[in-house]
Order: structure tokens, then sequence, then C-alpha cells
């Protein structure tokens, strides 16, 4: 029984669905490729789609292969401060950057690429991990009179996380779409990101509360 109806105001905010986070890619998030059918579901009963594209050039700094003696997982710390260092992943322009070839992308209005700096990761499709470079997307949905940003992708406790906790800071009311989201969970990380979701006033809904 749907709960929510998607209204011109709202979005849906599909997080990095590409090869590279699905099963056989460099960072693979476990079940990742689940996410393709809920999320083509639910870009039927959303009237605005946007999409969010890891997008690193090689070499980037949130590489373990680009420092030497580390391995991907470990933390480091940066400039901006702590940052996990991850497998060659989403490199500009290779099939793994690629979305995922069942995502149906026709719809979507807008491509948020992100992480293209070489010395500054961005998970939230807002703000950099400097926490300070902004994409540019808070302005242009606000531009837009969006309300609400409705979230799903990968992986549910990076980069949907932070998307998510600077929505809700930005002054969007902000939705998780637990389903259509899957999660890498590093030493417990999907509870933590549950657990700030919700503290930040995150709403988790499942995908057949969205009516269309
Ligand atoms: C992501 C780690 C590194 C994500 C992107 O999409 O959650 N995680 N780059
Ligand atoms: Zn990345």
């Amino acid at each position: 029984m749907a709960t929510i109806t998607p209204q011109e105001t709202d979005i849906l905010l599909v997080v990095d669905v590409q090869n590279d986070f699905c099963p056989g890619g460099a960072l693979e998030v476990p079940d990742g490729d689940a996410v393709v059918q809920v999320i083509n579901g639910l870009i039927d009963r959303f009237a605005h789609v946007a999409l969010t594209q890891d997008w690193h050039p090689p070499g980037h700094q949130s590489f373990a292969s680009s420092h030497a003696g580390r391995q991907p997982f470990e933390m480091i710390e940066v400039a901006y401060g702590p940052q996990t260092l991850w497998p060659d992943h989403c490199v500009q322009g290779t099939p793994g950057a690629a979305f995922h070839e069942k995502l149906f992308t026709d719809r979507a209005e807008m491509i948020v690429r992100k992480g293209f700096r070489p010395e500054i990761d961005s998970y939230s499709a807002f703000y950099e991990n400097d926490r300070k470079t902004a994409t540019g997307l808070a302005g242009s949905l606000r531009e837009r009179g969006f309300r609400r940003v409705f979230a799903a992708g990968l992986a549910t406790d990076f980069c949907v996380k932070f998307t998510l906790l600077d929505a809700a800071a930005e002054g969007f009311e902000a939705f998780l779409i637990e389903d259509g989201s899957r999660a890498i969970d590093l030493e417990g990380s999907l509870a933590a990101a549950m657990d700030e979701m919700k503290a930040a006033g995150v709403s988790v809904v499942q995908s057949p509360a969205i009516g269309g």
C-alpha cells in the first residue's frame, strides 16, 4: 500500500549504480546489482530523476595504489582529515565507471559527477570529502524548487549516507529508500550509517511504499 506519492517537488537521486560497485567490479558491493530492478521501478514513479556517477581520474588520492605500501580499506590522513583507501575504481571513461547496463538512465535529467578532483574524494553528491567544496547540486535543486530528495543506490554506508546527510543539512526533506540500496559494510559501517541518518532526520522508507 503506497503511503508516499511522488510530487512535482520530489526528486529521485540514484547514487553510483556503476559497474565497479556491482559484483565483479573493482569495489564490489555485496548484492549491489540487486538495486537495479528496484530503482528501475522507482524511476517510473518519479517525475524527476537525477543520477550520480563516481568519476575519478587515474591515480586519484583515494586509491590505495597511489600510496606506496598501503592497502585498500586502510585509513590515511590527508589534508582534510581521515580518508579510507579504496581499490582503483570508477576511473573516468572506463567500463567500470559506466552505469550498470540495465539501469534505466533515459529519464535522468541530470548526472552529477563527483570525485574528479585528484586530491579530494567525494562521497556526497552535495559536498566533497573536505566538506567545503560544493558540487552545485544543492543550488540546482533549490533553484528548480525541489523540496524532497529520495535516494537509492550504492553504497548505503558511504555515498548514499553522505548524500542524504547533506540533503537534510541543506534543508531538503531526505529519504533513504532502503531496499533500493546496498552497503559495503566495513566494520559495522552500515549499522552506524543507519543510526547517523535517523539521528539527522532522514526518513527510512521501502520502495513498495512509494506509489506513482
Ligand atoms: C563509494 C567508496 C568510494 C560509494 C565511492 O559510491 O559509496 N564508496 N567511492
Ligand atoms: Zn570513489
